[in-house]
């Protein structure tokens, strides 16, 4: 059969280790990172035909490049290249865990979400209507309870059908960054598809984004660019001109517009459960 190799990302508590225990059958206690080297657990098991290699990655909020956790993941995800990454969503904070998730879009990258802590979702009596907001983002979502083993099967199942580029669900999307940004991230990606070895490798999307945001270990990749220099100077230029404009960071108007994406898909797929009054229990 084939081997598959994943990795688990998402924000710390969502699960992910509880997940990869599971999944895999592993004992290992697996504790927080803190303190400790950071490094990917591995570990490798069976499903119909095919043998799954999962790694359990530190949790992070963001894959920006301001702690060694997130440029671990960042490195994982962007070079190591899983076949699919299983992106851990805590569904009882949305907002918050698919900040991660439109990271993830930009990437470009073969991604399937675990809707965990679906059971507790539940107990609030809130629906989500997961299929479309999957459809919105391009990325299929599982509801999972990775504590009682719930939903892993399916979880699996999906990853599979996502590998072999069979599940309908599946597409490229474009968060839309508004005229202007979109406008500078055209004026990048144009210089950067120049380079055939870091348009194959990367998308060209993702670092014209990441060098609007003004993120130096992009700029580092692209050093032995033969467009460096002029990638550089419209990057530059871009920023700055984008800074004028809107009298903010670029970093904030790309973070609040990936923000306004997440509250738009959630407005259409997402209804809280009744207020439940404390003096009636
Ligand atoms: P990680 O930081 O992402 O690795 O998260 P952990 O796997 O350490 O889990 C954090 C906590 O959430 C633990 O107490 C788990 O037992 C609990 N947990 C994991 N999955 C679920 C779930 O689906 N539902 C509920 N209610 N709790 C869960
Ligand atoms: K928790
Ligand atoms: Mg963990």
């Amino acid at each position: 059969g084939k081997t598959i190799t994943v990795a688990l990302v998402g924000n710390p508590n969502c699960g992910k280790t509880t997940l990869f225990n599971y999944a895999s059958g592993s004992k290992e206690r697996v504790g927080n990172y803190a303190g400790v080297t950071i490094d990917a657990k591995e570990a490798r098991f069976k499903q119909d035909d095919y043998t799954f290699v999962i790694s359990d990655l530190p949790g992070t909020y963001s894959i920006t490049e301001y702690s060694p956790e997130e440029l671990f993941v960042r490195n994982q995800i962007a070079e190591k290249r899983p076949d699919v990454v299983v992106n851990v969503v805590d569904a009882s904070n949305l907002e918050r865990n698919l900040f991660l998730t439109t990271q993830l879009i930009d990437m470009n990258i073969k991604v399937v979400i675990a809707l965990n802590m679906y059971d507790e979702l539940e107990q609030k009596s809130a629906k989500l209507d997961y299929t479309h907001l999957g459809e919105m983002m391009g990325i299929p979502i599982v509801p999972t309870v990775a504590s009682k083993g719930k939903g892993l099967k399916a979880l699996f199942d999906r990853i599979i059908e996502v590998y072999e580029e069979r599940d309908p669900i599946v597409r490229h999307i474009h968060i839309n960054y508004g005229e202007e940004i979109e406008k500078s991230i055209q004026n990048i990606q144009q210089e950067l598809k120049k380079d055939d070895q870091k348009r194959k490798k990367y998308s060209t999307r993702f670092l014209a984004i990441k060098l609007l945001e003004e993120d130096q270990h992009t700029l580092n990749l692209l050093t032995d660019s033969p467009v460096f220099e002029v990638v550089k100077q419209i990057a530059n230029e871009e920023t700055a001109r984008l800074e004028k404009k809107f009298e903010d960071q670029s970093e904030t108007l790309i973070a609040d517009a990936k923000y306004g994406f997440i509250a738009g898909a959630l407005k259409e797929t997402y209804r809280n459960g009744p207020q439940v009054r404390r003096d009636q229990s």
